[in-house]
């Protein structure tokens, strides 16, 4: 009901823009357009007259925006997070890690999830250091594991799903990244498998953390799993613009197909880390493929690890970490043609979110309200690197309505932002240009 009120509101606002500039050059309109301009913006919406000026900002409030308030916006949301049961770390040593969890599915009654999980001997030490049993990075020497929930709250850790195939098949050296899709009834996860120590750096490509993309399928959620055992999103060609990885595959049904998300990026991917992650789009008729690349690829141009669901007749994606349109949500009605809904904050990171209609392809997405999100570095010590689990709650559904959701001032405790502090060298610069200044 809401939601059409406002749709009308900007309906009648469009028409009024277009109407306004169509008349542009009539003197009599220039007039009224006089009047309206000496006149303030009234205090209501629904009372803003269809020629009033308005200022760059105003006009993007309601053409570019789901709706002009938060209140309204059904693409805003801020995120309440908890801490999950029944999943062990070891007491935080470093020496077990949960981390990048897919979609959430439910079958059979209860909720499903997959990850990349890690129990090594020790915490992870750099490719350097890395062998046959020491973890180069928190997703090294990694298998797929499996989880369930009655509630979503406390899971029941399965086991594996995807372990590590003998070598040479892709991922002998670790699994990691997985997300399903469910389509005619079977089950396909699509993950990174490595066949070097993540974090090795590839002369020839120019970049660290080479993996192709393959994919396992079974006839249960519970498995057995079968690979595939070869690349299914195959890497762009040297001088395109995913030749050097292609991460975090994101599968979800459109038209009858299947619609792969998956994260590359412009130049260089090496120490200096000047890269530019974007994201693409690979379709296919089948979940093995051929999956052929979008025209218009990068379709998004943020996002370390984007999370994707579908949203009305389009597709929606919580756009976290790196690039110029990070921390916002953003909408493709065409699921190609992204543009930003909403800029939010403290958003999940690297989640798996449960969208039940994921795969109905009914074109008519209701959204999400909750999810499983990672948070690496979960000791708050770098040197007993892990990653854990936890929930996240939002409201992204067109059918839940939550106002105390759609707040922005959220309140963080002040020790957070002391946490990031200058540096000792930031500290002197600063200090060295005052002293500068003040004897000039
Ligand atoms: C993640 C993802 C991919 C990368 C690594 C493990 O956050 O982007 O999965 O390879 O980091």
């Amino acid at each position: 009901m809401k939601t059409c009120k406002l749709n009308a509101i900007k309906l009648l606002f469009c028409i009024s823009l277009i109407v306004g500039c169509n008349n542009e050059n009539t003197s009599e309109k220039n007039e009224t357009k006089h009047a309206a301009s000496t006149t303030s913006l009234p205090i209501y919406i629904k009372d803003i007259p269809s020629n009033h000026p308005l200022s760059s900002a105003m006009k993007r409030s309601f053409n570019n925006y789901e709706a002009p308030r938060l209140l309204d916006n059904e693409l805003y949301t801020n995120f309440k997070y908890t801490e999950l049961e029944g999943f062990n770390y070891n007491n935080g040593d470093g020496t077990v890690s949960r981390r990048d969890p897919s979609k959430i599915i439910k079958e059979n009654g209860q909720y499903y999830i997959w990850y990349t999980h890690r129990n090594t001997q020790t915490e992870p030490r750099g490719f350097k250091n890395a062998t046959d049993v020491v973890p180069s990075t928190d997703w090294d020497l990694a298998e797929i594991w499996y989880a369930t929930s009655k509630d979503g709250f406390t899971w029941k850790e399965q086991g594996v799903a995807i372990p590590r195939p003998p070598k040479p098949n892709p991922g002998w050296r670790s699994v990691a990244t997985a997300d399903i899709l469910k389509f005619k009834n079977k089950y396909y996860l699509y993950y990174q498998a490595f066949d070097a120590p993540s974090g090795t750096y590839d002369k020839k490509r120019d970049a660290y953390d080479i993996c192709p993309v393959t994919m396992s399928w079974a006839d249960s959620p519970d498995g057995p799993w079968h690979p595939l055992n070869t690349v299914v999103i195959p890497f762009g060609n040297e001088n395109e613009w995913d030749y050097r990885v292609i991460h975090d595959p994101n599968p979800l049904v459109h038209d009858g197909k299947i619609y792969i998300y998956y994260k590359s990026g412009l130049d260089k991917r090496d120490a200096n880390r000047k890269f530019w992650d974007a994201w693409g789009l690979a379709i296919a008729d089948k979940p093995e493929g051929p999956f052929v690349k979008h025209k218009l690829n990068p379709v998004m141009n943020s996002g370390h690890e984007t999370m994707l669901f579908p949203f009305k007749e389009g597709v929606a994606a919580i756009v976290n970490t790196d690039g110029i349109e990070h921390y916002t949500i953003q909408y493709a009605k065409d699921w190609v043609n992204f543009e930003i809904a909403s800029v939010t904050q403290l958003l999940p990171t690297a989640a798996g979110v449960y969208a039940p209609d994921a795969f109905d392809d009914d074109h008519d997405g209701d959204g999400i309200t909750w999810g499983l999100s990672h948070f690496i570095n979960a000791g708050d010590n770098w040197n007993k690197m892990y990653t854990k689990l936890g929930r996240f709650d939002c409201d992204l559904s067109q059918k839940v309505n939550d106002p105390s959701l759609k707040k922005s001032n959220i309140l963080l405790p002040n020790k957070l932002y002391f946490s990031q502090g200058l540096t000792k060298e930031q500290r002197s610069r600063i200090v060295n240009r005052e002293q500068i200044q003040t004897k000039n």
